[in-house]
């Protein structure tokens, strides 16, 4: 009798937890990005990388970090921080320091619409000054 209720209660835990599971992937826009040991940005498919992204959207940024020339003495190969390009003010909660390997974050997209960059905070080489690609927000 107890037996039978908690598998009862374990088979709707279960299911509400692939509920959530499916309706939490099917919305979360996913972002691919490899921080190179040149120091650059890269996107599968794209010559020029470039991120769009909706506006307040909730986004799962999978980075992959090769080391460059140098790095933090904390262990951060890279940066990967997101500013206004209007004033470059630093966007809260973007502002993320990489270490080797893959690693998954996630973010909320910015609310406001527009034109953003992203730049590498950590002196990777001689070429760190231009890591950066443009980021979009649209409404
Ligand atoms: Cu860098």
């Amino acid at each position: 009798m107890i037996g039978d209720s908690l598998r009862h209660a374990v088979r709707t835990t279960l299911a509400i937890g692939s509920l959530l599971a499916g309706i939490s992937t099917a919305q979360v826009h996913v972002i691919t990005v490899l921080a190179d040991k040149d120091s650059r940005y890269k996107i599968a498919g794209e010559r020029k990388p470039e991120i769009t992204v909706k506006a307040g959207e909730p986004v799962l940024l999978r980075i992959t970090a090769r080391r460059g020339k140098t790095w933090n003495r904390d262990g951060s190969i890279h940066g990967f921080s997101l500013l206004r390009a209007k004033d470059r003010s630093k966007v809260p909660g973007w502002d993320l320091l990489l270490r080797p390997g893959e690693q998954e974050i996630t973010l909320t997209a910015p609310d406001e619409p527009g034109e953003y960059v992203v730049v590498c905070t950590v002196i990777c080489s001689e070429e760190h000054e231009g890591m950066n690609m443009r980021f979009v927000v649209t409404p």
